[in-house]
């Protein structure tokens, strides 16, 4: 099964994000271990945050078609390091959440993002206001599904 695995800061809403695009009931918790669901891939942020986990990552992006790098839209760092993007065998594509929280900031998120995604496309996205979900789950599908 071709599958997208999703990479983020700790909380920045990668698995509220998983739960608005699968339509998912269950509650979101912390994620606490690699996650396999309805064709994505939930990590915890401490993946992300702690460059020992890097090569877990590198690892587990042999099962998947691509990428999706989150950024929080309330936060005022990215936390990936530079080239991060590129040490992936596999495409990455970038979303922006919590566009719907009140000291959102999605111009200066997409500028953090950039740094690390390039031309690869990023999608501004809120999953309790259900914003950019079909746009963002339409992109996905073109790597999860033909080919
Ligand atoms: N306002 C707002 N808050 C959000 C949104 N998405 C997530 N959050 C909140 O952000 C917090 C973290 O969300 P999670 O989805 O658990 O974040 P995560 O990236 O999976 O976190 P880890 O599993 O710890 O890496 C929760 O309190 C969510 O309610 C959103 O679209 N808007
Ligand atoms: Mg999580």
């Amino acid at each position: 099964m071709r599958r997208v695995m999703i990479i983020g800061m700790i909380g920045s809403g990668k698995s509220s994000l998983i739960k608005a695009l699968t339509d998912d009931a269950k509650q979101v918790t912390k994620t606490q271990s690699l996650v396999y669901l309805n064709g994505l891939i939930d990590t915890p942020g401490e993946y992300a945050e702690n460059p020992l986990f890097y090569r877990s990552l590198m690892a587990t992006s042999h099962q998947a078609a691509a990428v999706l790098l989150v950024q929080d839209a309330t936060r005022d760092r990215c936390g990936f390091p530079p080239g991060f993007a590129q040490g992936f065998p596999i495409p990455a594509v970038g979303a922006i959440t919590k566009a719907d929280h009140p000291s959102a900031n999605a111009d200066r998120a997409l500028q953090l993002l950039r740094q690390v995604l390039h031309a690869s496309e990023i999608i501004l996205t809120s999953s309790h206001a259900n914003i950019g979900i079909d746009e963002l789950r339409a992109l996905l599908e073109r790597f999860t599904q033909n080919k």
